[in-house]
């Protein structure tokens, strides 16, 4: 944002005042406690924010000041500053926390200092690191610098995808504009998502394509049973009903694995991390995270390819995985068991210098399971692993977004009712905007800005979004999630803490006929070959009763089963009896299987 505090430049005649009411604080307290307490809520320093920092505080007082000097006290308050989560905390002299002397805004602070504030503001006028797309021409805004790429020239087109605009390749045979309105290919939903087209089967959520006033959607007469799995989390509870309270080690602070770079030029990288760390605990708390260790990888690293997201993610995230270090130390039984120390859960972070894309971004994650604020948006299965990319351009708070992203938020400004499927019970705010309902709409910073005191301003629409929220582009502003989001990053942590132990599928032998055969949200799958053990696979799109190719497309402990062969062959995502999601209504059929399956759920 251009706007700049006015007393940033100009020490003036506020800055004298507030010195000299701290002085006279500073004064009063040796004698008054009682007018000290007065003073402190009076005189916060935090609503001098802007002022510089307050030097003559620790110098002493001038002798005419003091006529009748008496003891000073053995802890001398506010005898110095220092950061303390993300912030600038008065320390008195026994180095006990006092009161906050400046909230760093999310910036992050380092050394007593908040981090200063990317000096974006006048270079970049109006722009931000989302971007504007004027024709082909991108022009966003990165760390202060104002970048301004033509896209035509890189053979690329400028979309603006929903991390802000992209110069993206013109040879796309899924290539599409995004104002093109979503569209029935029969019953499959056509939108164009980020400038491709995604396919989404309206036929598998057990809805039909229909096209409307309002655009093609995915419409169903009757709503779906909800199918969420409880999953344990930290709140002293027995969320999963195992008669087990908070196990699995959901209330241990998370260990984030730093993989960096074989002579990569990151500049402050622990300072950094320190601060980065600080700010997500904040932001995400009551998760914790700690940094649990920092393993070199290859040069080859120092630039990130959006494009290798899915397999660096299962390098990374396996490599440092006791499960992993088992199979080579079965594999090498000569290695030092020191070398093979791992972790039972961790997150990936990679830190790399730059990410290919124009014009540059900060970060990047994988989704949860392609899902984001409680919703399915793609069709295609997904992974179990995932991993957060953070490259140099990113700011205090990127971790903690993408880390958002990892557990399953969206941005503010998403729109999924793109992806909802409609019935006559659809809750309005989990189907549309970021699907979460305690967020208000946010029509992103196209549309919106923001004042110095981080209002959010959108002139030409009826909306008053959160500038604070830190799944919004209200850059500089972003330090805080809302109490449904951060309960759907505990449910997303839970879930990815079980599909950890899965990321290498031969950990994970299910057997179909069990109640709990799979960690939450995955199903038991069979194997490759006929005789092979049945794994656990991430659930697919599809609904139990709905038809198939692939049991990687079941979800809700369904398999992908075939009822006959020939031209006339179906199959159908059906569940074996006794499986998760298999409830009352599931009537045991035989069809020539060790086990029997839901009736309803065959091919008719
Ligand atoms: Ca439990
Ligand atoms: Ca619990
Ligand atoms: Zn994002």
């Amino acid at each position: 944002m251009p706007q700049r505090e006015p007393t940033e430049q100009q020490p003036s005649a506020a800055w004298r005042w507030w010195l000299l009411g701290a002085l006279a604080a500073l004064l009063l307290s040796w004698w008054s406690p009682g007018v000290r307490q007065l003073f402190a809520t009076h005189m916060q320093p935090e609503s001098a924010q802007a002022l510089p920092a307050a030097p003559a505080l620790n110098r002493p007082l001038p002798r005419a000041a003091a006529a009748n000097p008496p003891e000073p006290p053995r802890c001398a308050p506010q005898a110095s500053k220092a950061c303390y989560v993300g912030d600038v905390w008065w320390f008195d002299g026994c180095g006990d926390l006092q009161t906050r002397a400046q909230s760093c805004d999310g910036r992050g602070c380092s050394e007593g200092r908040c981090t200063a504030a990317p000096a974006s503001d006048e270079a970049c006028g109006s722009f931000d690191e989302y971007g504007r797309c004027d024709g082909e021409v991108a022009t966003a805004c990165l760390l202060g610098q104002l970048l301004r790429v033509d896209c035509a020239q890189h053979k690329a087109r400028c979309i603006m995808t929903s991390e802000g605009a992209q110069c993206l390749p013109l040879d796309d045979k899924l290539a599409c504009a995004p104002a093109e309105p979503a569209v029935c290919k029969g019953s499959v939903l056509r939108l164009c998502v980020d400038g491709r087209y995604a396919d989404i089967d309206c036929t598998v959520r057990k809805a039909v394509c229909r096209s409307g006033a309002d655009g093609a959607r995915c419409v169903a007469s009757t709503p779906l049973p909800s199918a969420k799995t409880a999953v344990e989390i930290c709140d002293g509870h027995d969320n999963d009903e195992d008669q087990r309270v908070d196990e699995g080690g959901v209330c241990d602070s998370v260990p984030l694995v730093a993989f960096v770079p074989a002579d990569a030029k990151l500049e402050n990288l622990q300072a950094r991390m320190h601060n980065e760390l600080a700010i997500l605990n904040r932001v995400l708390a009551p998760l914790q995270f700690r940094w649990g260790k920092t393993v070199e990888v290859p040069a080859s690293y120092r630039t990130f390819d959006p494009k290798d997201l899915e397999a660096t993610s299962l390098q990374l995230s396996q490599l440092q995985s006791n499960l992993f270090l088992g199979h080579v130390r079965a594999a090498t039984p000569t290695a030092p068991p020191a070398a093979l120390e791992g972790f039972d859960f961790y997150v990936a972070v990679l830190y790399t210098e730059q990410l290919l894309l124009e014009p540059p971004k900060s970060g990047i994650s994988t989704l949860p399971n392609a899902h984001c604020g409680g919703m399915r948006i793609s069709d295609r299965p997904s992974p179990p692993h995932g991993l957060i990319v953070l490259s140099e351009a990113r700011r205090p708070e990127t971790l903690a977004h993408e880390m958002g992203h990892y557990l399953g938020l969206c941005h503010t400004h998403e729109t999924l009712e793109r992806f909802a499927r409609y019935d006559n019970q659809s809750v309005a705010c989990t189907n549309t905007g970021d699907g979460i309902c305690d967020t208000p709409l946010d029509p992103g910073t196209t549309q919106c800005t923001h004042d110095p005191a981080c209002n959010a301003l959108c002139p030409s629409v009826a909306a008053r979004p959160d500038a604070t929220n830190v799944m919004s582009y209200y850059m500089g502003c972003r330090r805080e999630l809302t109490s449904e989001q951060l309960a759907l990053t505990q449910r997303g942590m839970s879930l990815r803490r079980g599909w950890f132990a899965c990321l290498d599928p031969r950990d994970c032998v299910c057997d179909p006929m069990a109640a709990h055969a799979c960690p939450a949200e995955m199903s038991c799958h069979p194997g490759e070959q006929r005789d092979s053990p049945w794994l656990c696979e991430l659930d697919g799109a599809a609904l139990p009763g709905t038809g198939c190719s692939d049991s990687s497309q079941c979800s809700q402990g369904a398999f992908c089963l075939w009822q006959s062969r020939g031209p006339s062959a179906a199959a159908s995502c059906t569940r074996p009896c006794g499986a998760a999601g298999a409830g009352d209504s599931c009537i045991c059929t035989d069809v020539g299987l060790p086990f029997r399956v839901c009736a309803e759920d065959l091919r008719r």
